[in-house]
């Protein structure tokens, strides 16, 4: 009789929350005991986390989890970001967001020392400017590292505060483009040559590893009580999310989506060819040492952001009925490039849709039905583009695509997103991080075995939905090549 009960910590960019996982026989079972909203803070001309607010939702939401009297926790959140500590182990700021817009010019300042193949060579990384190491070069031109001792990732970070130990948590180490993919370990020759300090590097600790036990005044506030422990999960929630892929058979993709929507394959190993680079497709690692070959592509952000500003002009329509008007709206009036760099962080996105359509000679939506159907196609359109570019370079048949995360609550964009791959989607769960999060500590504490053992449990117990594509392939290539001459 297998009985296991843990804490999960799973921080997005837009909400936070805690749950207590219950693991059994042939049960998998997620009770949220704590939920937060969590956001960028816009400073005069920088864009930070609240990382101490954060911090104390943690605390709370911990001691809510008390009462389950669970064995162990785990923490994961967004990638690239991280804290900076001076030596007597004080944040030396609060910790900026990706979107903070100082990474400006970073990728032609790495460029004049490291030629684009020799980085992707070396950290088999797709090139965004929001990248750690992007970062990194920027707060070394604005003397932002001279008092820094040590950078921990936002989940590295916490665990820190709450047990006392200093850690790199190597899923998300592996998103830093400061992580050599042949060699396993912090890429320090690049680091040299960028002249960027790697005393601010911590030791690596791989999912499963016990990062630490609470400090006693954590163990105190919590109720947890002194030596309960902390252990390592796969940091980076989109590695947690894949982890927690509901997949049975072997030629799967999965489409890891919220406010990012991440497009790949579970491979063995990189694929780091020129070709991959030149179709920015990245390396990350997940469990097992396993390769998460994948595309960071725009995700519901720009559906967010949509509403954001669209309540701020006073709107009040619901999301649900919102979606509805757009499903009946016509297909293939106006397909953008959602990854453009425009759509990253404009105030108005509604306005920057429509600029794009403009600039692209596409018809400009005049209502919020009419945005949301273009924004939602060409998300499928993205996701369609990005998993034949993956199998391709990896040489793999995809069978089935696993879309996961918040996304696949938008019945919409999962049909959509059968159409335009031409393979059924099987739609969720939801909450695939934290099960990911979950498995992982359940797993290290000796409950569960191979990694198709966990995803046989989330597929035996959560709620899925089936999407067959609808055949209208030609419709989706006609669309495609509409937006030839874009970035793809
Ligand atoms: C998804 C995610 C992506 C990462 C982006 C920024 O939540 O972690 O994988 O590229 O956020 O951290």
């Amino acid at each position: 009789e297998i009985d296991y009960t843990c804490a999960a910590i799973d921080l997005g960019a837009s909400s936070g929350r805690v749950v207590v996982g219950k693991v059994g026989d042939g049960e998998l079972g997620l009770t949220e005991v704590h939920r937060f909203p969590n956001a960028p803070v816009s400073r005069t001309s920088s864009l930070h986390w609240d990382v101490s607010r954060l911090y104390r939702e943690i605390l709370d939401g911990l001691r809510k989890a008390a009462s389950y009297t669970p064995s162990s926790a785990g923490i994961d959140s967004w990638a690239v970001d991280y804290g900076l500590l001076d030596d007597c182990g004080r944040l030396l700021a609060e910790p900026r967001h990706h979107r903070d817009p100082r990474t400006r010019d970073s990728i032609e300042e790495v460029r004049e020392h490291v030629s684009d193949q020799e980085l992707y060579r070396v950290t088999g990384l797709q090139q965004l400017p929001i990248n750690t190491l992007y970062q990194l070069v920027a707060d070394r031109a604005e003397l932002r590292l001279d008092d820094a001792r040590k950078l921990l990732l936002i989940p590295d970070l916490f665990i820190h505060w709450l047990t006392g130990e200093v850690g790199a948590e190597i899923t998300n180490v592996s998103t830093t483009q400061l992580y050599d993919v042949s060699t396993g370990d912090w890429a320090h020759d690049l680091m040299r040559t960028l002249d960027l300090p790697t005393h601010l590097l911590a030791p690596l600790r791989e999912p499963g590893d016990q990062a630490g036990t609470l400090r006693a005044d954590v163990a105190e506030r919590t109720g947890l009580g002194s030596g309960f422990s902390v252990t390592t999960v796969a940091s980076h929630d989109t590695a947690s999310a894949v982890a927690a892929v509901p997949a049975t058979r072997e030629d799967f993709a999965y489409i890891s989506c919220g406010t990012w929507s991440l497009v790949g394959l579970e491979l063995d190993s990189p694929v780091l060819g020129e070709q991959s680079r030149a179709a920015n497709i990245t390396n990350e690692r997940g469990i097992d040492g396993t390769t998460r070959y994948l595309r960071n592509t725009m995700g519901l952000w720009l559906l967010q952001e949509c509403v954001r500003t669209w309540h701020q002009h006073g709107w009040t329509e619901r999301l649900d009925a919102l979606l509805d008007r757009a499903a009946r709206e016509p297909a293939f009036t106006s397909v953008i490039d959602t990854d453009d760099p425009a759509f990253l962080t404009p105030q108005d996105m509604p306005a920057a849709i429509a600029n794009a359509c403009a600039h692209a000679g596409e018809p400009v939506p005049s209502t919020p039905a009419a945005t949301v159907r273009c924004l939602l196609e060409s998300l499928a359109m993205a996701h369609r583009r990005t998993l034949r570019d993956v199998a391709r370079l990896a040489d793999r048949h995809v069978g089935v695509v696993h879309l996961v995360g918040g996304g696949s609550r938008n019945a919409l964009l999962c049909q959509l997103t059968a159409d335009a791959c031409g393979v059924p989607v099987i739609a969720g769960p939801t909450e695939a991080t934290a099960l990911g999060n979950i498995l992982v500590q359940a797993r290290a504490h000796g409950v569960l075995g191979e990694r198709a053992e966990l995803r046989k449990l989330v597929a035996e117990t959560q709620p899925l939905r089936h999407f067959e594509p609808s055949g209208n392939e030609r419709a989706w290539a006609a669309a495609e090549s509409r937006l030839a001459g874009g970035r793809y």
